[in-house]
């Protein structure tokens, strides 16, 4: 017997300052009615996929900024989504910016920030939920950039770690399912965090400019694809799991997207690739039985991690100098 699930990226091509989220929903409705259609059980949609990447927009006032949050999900602007999702049978991930009312870190009640996505199934419950620890970019407005990516200004580091749930999905007993989101994809620790709970498939979202500003234009335009999906592939094999990853794509606000939104198995490779830059669904039908090869043999942790060499990991988070070579003295 398989444990077999068909897999939905649900692209989407650029959300203006403009437009509503209505629009935006109705155009994910659409998606999942395209992925009911093909069969697809889960449908991953992209980072903040409510609006457009709005933190490339300075507000003075960081207050001016919360009517790109959303305070409650599902919401009047959302409820067609879930409501699609039920008829169809589908499960969804979606990116979005939250505004959560809970204690700060101090236990003060507060308004806190946090670029999110959650993981809901067909009934409406939310079955997982993770807050954004990687956040790129600035908080201050930067003059030389021609684009400004104020997610450290509008966000707070997501406080839920990396967690993995397990449940049930597309009519099987039960999946191992994580959620990073955008940059999280570069990092490493983000997957073996991950990997260490026995996750199955990962799921994330992202909106990633086809050029790097703070490259100085020295990154070629062909690496940004090359680098996100690096990443992913490598994620996704050293982690023995598959993953679904959602982009933004196209000319948003004047800003390029890249998209490429793939679907890539346990052995690190592309079962589908978006090639548009508008709303797209990509459809993989994964078997998660795959993931044990990996988890059995080269990447069985438990047989050969060396976490008492790893301390570094944890302990410091910039690199420092290593110690100088000295030619040994005759004796
Ligand atoms: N949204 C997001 O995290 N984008 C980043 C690019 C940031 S450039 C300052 C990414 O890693 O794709």
């Amino acid at each position: 017997m398989t444990r077999m699930l068909t897999i939905a990226v649900g692209q989407l091509g650029p959300i203006q300052k403009a437009d509503t989220r209505a629009v935006a929903v109705e155009r994910m409705v659409r998606l999942l009615e395209h992925a009911h259609a093909r069969g697809a059980q889960l449908v991953v949609f992209p980072e903040l996929a409510l609006t457009t990447f709005f933190p490339r927009h300075y507000c003075e006032n960081v207050a001016d900024a919360d009517p790109w949050f959303e305070t409650a999900t599902p919401s009047a602007d959302t409820a067609p989504l879930f409501a699609a999702a039920k008829r169809y049978g589908i499960g969804f991930h979606l990116g979005y910016a939250e505004i959560a009312n809970e204690p700060d870190e101090a236990g003060a009640a507060c308004r806190r920030h946090f670029n999110t996505a959650i993981l809901v199934n067909p009934d409406g419950d939310i079955l997982l939920k993770y807050r954004k620890i990687h956040l790129p970019g600035h908080a201050a407005f930067d003059p030389r950039r021609k684009v400004q990516h104020l997610e450290k200004r509008y966000f707070e580091v997501g406080n839920l770690g990396f967690p993995v749930i397990r449940a049930p999905m597309g009519g099987l007993d039960g999946i191992n399912m994580g959620m990073m989101i955008c940059n999280d994809r570069r990092w490493p620790e983000a997957w073996r965090v991950l990997g260490l709970q026995s996750v199955e498939l990962v799921m994330l979202g992202y909106n990633t400019p086809s050029t790097n500003q703070e490259a100085g234009g020295f990154e070629a335009h062909h690496l940004r694809v090359f680098h996100s999906h690096l990443s992913i592939q490598a994620g996704a094999y050293q982690n023995a799991c598959f993953a679904a990853a959602a982009a933004k794509a196209g000319t948003e606000d004047g800003c390029e997207l890249f998209g490429h939104s793939i679907i890539v198995n346990p052995q690190g490779e592309i079962m589908a690739q978006a090639t548009s830059w508008d709303d797209e669904l990509i459809t993989a039908d994964c078997d998660l039985d795959l993931c044990t090869l990996g988890r059995t043999t080269i990447f069985a942790f438990e047989k050969h991690r060396r976490p008492e060499t790893y301390g570094r990991i944890t302990a410091q988070t910039g690199a420092v100098a290593p110690a100088e070579w000295r030619k040994p003295r005759p004796i």
